[in-house]
């Protein structure tokens, strides 16, 4: 069907409009994009008017009808036996009467029509005669107006669901001191990172401290999430520095947007971003954090649209494409990335009453259950078109680690509910104690990466997580070894406090080697440095909670100086280049996770137990801790909103 020739509605010739240049004599070369939106406004509100005139009006030449929304007086024919007369294809009833009933009718709708046409132009050539800022500020604020009711949309309340028992959200103020003081010192630190980031990096990622300036890295793409202070939130409150707090929740409300063009890391977002915010939720009661930790995960979800569902290292916040690291063997994802989402999606699921969260890490988990695992040891690299293990490197330090902590806390914090995730942990340690676990000539426990068909005598500082959650998985152990875990996770924390002890600055390596005479030192220039990592006194933290051996609060006093003597510059804390020069180099960045965890299980160490207990509480893998679920089952099946 072609349009009719466009006819003046009633009779008068509309004004020509001239599109071209000329009708903007001060901009003749170049037509501005607010300018050439309104022109385009113009011209559809002209199009649309068109053909409404081509759809509503009737063409008097040939007396034929449309449907004018009258149902009441015009019916499609359709048989005309039964006494109506036919007119054009449509079957009037009634008299006379109704037929002028009919007419005045058209007569409204054409009146109508034409008035909206009329002023739709009126409007159009005000909007001409308004200067390009007047014209800029009006699409800005119908653009506001666009973007805050969006946002209404996606603060939408969640439904209720009763909280779990809250408990140990107190002080922990410790009797002694001399240990207060301590405590309180860790505390000034905290102050220190979070006023200059405060200052210099604010909204950034994290903080460059003598630069002075924001700082970030690939796994938070090119955005600027404020990833410091999401990490530091639940440190600042169980401190008590509310008022940095406060500041915190402030930037978080009026400024953490997720829809952003920016390709991020899913395990980072999720162990940083999602743990960071469910802490706070919890903490605090703040429905805020709550929102914001769905919303976000909401973005991370197209990641798992993988032929296995074992989802992409990266996605695209904005467009939800995802993909794997370039570096990591043929193109596979990550054991301990795909690996350390269990906690924070089953939080998600309780908390919204929707399964989806829940069921992507079950995914996870069944798949890897069925398949094979050389000696018993889960491969770093899974690909995830094929579901086949890339490389068979396996590590309880970096790429591997935080895969075997979540097991672990899975069960824990499912109120030891999930033994198929604590049957998951068992296997895996006894294959990680049989493959990878040895004793130096000099006694020190360590434990080793399988790579390339051989043990690797090295470890990281990464690995010294493991001593913690040895003392963490000791009670509840298969055939009632409990003493032998917590045996084992005092000598991992021994061997880590070694690696600290035998450098000059007393802070630890990133990789300390155990071969041909070495013991617990770094020997490649590249393995020398200390980032603010808090592996080593995450281990002390959880071997002070199971023991009360007073080493543990000593080893961590001793960090906590050699912390704040090297790493401390007056612009907040960086991390060092050689821990065994006496004139380190800095390498200017504060990491948020010196935030997060480092100082937070310092201050831990020298708090009272009853702050924060661990039968109530489950730390995520950046130590943002979760209240434990007490559900029926593994399913969520106890949860009222299901
Ligand atoms: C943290 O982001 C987490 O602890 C993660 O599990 C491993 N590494 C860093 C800190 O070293």
């Amino acid at each position: 069907m072609t349009a009719p020739a466009l006819l003046p509605l009633s009779g008068r010739r509309l004004p020509p409009l001239n599109l071209g240049a000329s009708a903007f004599p001060h901009h003749r070369a170049t037509l501005r994009l607010s300018e050439k939106f309104i022109l385009l406004l113009i011209l559809s509100a002209f199009i649309t008017l068109c053909f409404g005139a081509f759809f509503f009006l009737p063409d008097s030449s040939k007396h034929k009808r449309f449907d004018l929304g009258l149902e009441d007086v015009l019916i499609p024919h359709v048989d005309t036996s039964k006494g109506g007369k036919n007119l054009g294809g449509f079957l009037i009833h009634g008299q006379g009467h109704d037929e002028h009933r009919h007419r005045e009718e058209e007569e409204r709708l054409r009146n109508k029509i034409q008035a909206d046409h009329e002023k739709a132009l009126e409007e159009a050539k005000e909007k001409l005669k308004k200067s390009r800022d007047e014209i800029r500020a009006e699409i800005q604020t119908e653009k506001n107006k666009v973007v805050q009711e969006l946002k209404k949309k996606d603060s939408k309340p969640l439904p209720p669901v009763p909280l779990p028992n809250l408990i140990g959200i107190n002080s922990g103020e410790p009797a002694d001191p001399d240990i207060r003081e301590k405590r309180n010192k860790i505390k000034e630190m905290m102050k220190h990172a979070w006023d200059n980031y405060r200052q210099y990096g604010w909204g950034h990622n994290e903080l460059k401290p003598i630069a002075r300036k924001g700082h970030s890295t690939n796994i938070f793409g090119n955005s600027q999430m404020g990833a410091t202070i999401v990490d530091a939130l639940d440190t600042l409150y169980i401190m008590g520095l509310h008022d940095e707090f406060r500041e915190g929740q402030e930037w978080i409300d009026k400024n953490l947007d997720f829809s952003v063009n920016s390709e991020v890391s899913v395990f980072e977002v999720n162990i940083r971003f999602i743990g960071g915010l469910l802490a706070a939720y919890y903490l605090s009661g703040q429905e805020v954090f709550k929102i914001k930790a769905v919303q976000l995960a909401g973005k991370l979800l197209p990641a798992f649209n993988t032929p296995t569902g074992i989802p992409w290292a990266m996605v695209n916040l904005k467009s939800g494409v995802g993909r794997n690291w370039g570096w990591a063997s043929a193109g596979s994802s990550i054991l301990a990335e795909f690996g350390t989402l269990h906690m924070e999606f089953v939080h998600l699921s309780y908390l919204t009453g929707d399964p989806v969260y829940y069921n992507k890490v079950m995914h996870i988990r069944k798949l890897l259950q069925k398949m094979d695992r050389p000696n018993g040891l889960y491969p770093n690299y899974l690909n995830p078109r094929t579901g086949r293990w890339g490389q068979h490197h396996t590590s309880v330090g970096g790429l591997g680690d935080s895969f075997y902590e979540y097991l672990l806390k899975a069960w824990l914090m499912s109120d030891k509910t999930d033994t198929e995730a604590r049957k998951m942990y068992d296997d895996a340690i006894e294959a990680i104690e049989k493959h990878l676990i040895r004793k130096s000539n000099g006694g020190l426990t360590f434990i080793g990466e399988w790579k390339n068909g051989h043990l690797e005598r090295k470890m990281g500082h990464l690995t010294c997580f493991a001593g913690g959650m040895f003392a963490l998985g000791a009670d509840g152990s298969r055939d009632d070894k409990a003493g032998h875990y917590l045996q084992l996770g005092a000598e991992i924390a021994h061997t880590c406090h070694e690696s600290y002890d035998r450098t000059t600055l007393k802070l630890g390596p990133e990789a300390f080697k155990f071969d041909g005479g070495v013991e617990a030192v770094a020997v490649r220039q590249n393995e020398k440095y200390y980032i603010l990592r808090p592996e080593v006194i995450e281990t002390y933290w959880y071997m002070w909670r199971f023991t009360h051996d007073p080493k543990y609060r000593q080893w961590g006093w001793e960090a906590t100086q050699a912390i704040d003597k090297y790493c401390r510059v007056s612009g907040g804390f960086s991390g060092v280049k050689d821990v065994y020069s006496s004139s380190p180099t800095y390498d200017d960045v504060q990491q948020s996770f010196f935030l997060a965890e480092t100082l937070k299980y310092l201050y831990l160490l020298f708090s009272s137990d009853d702050l924060l207990p661990l039968d109530n509480w489950v730390f995520n893998t950046e130590a943002h801790p979760l209240p434990v679920l007490h559900l029926a089952n593994t399913t969520l099946s106890g949860n009222p909103a299901y």
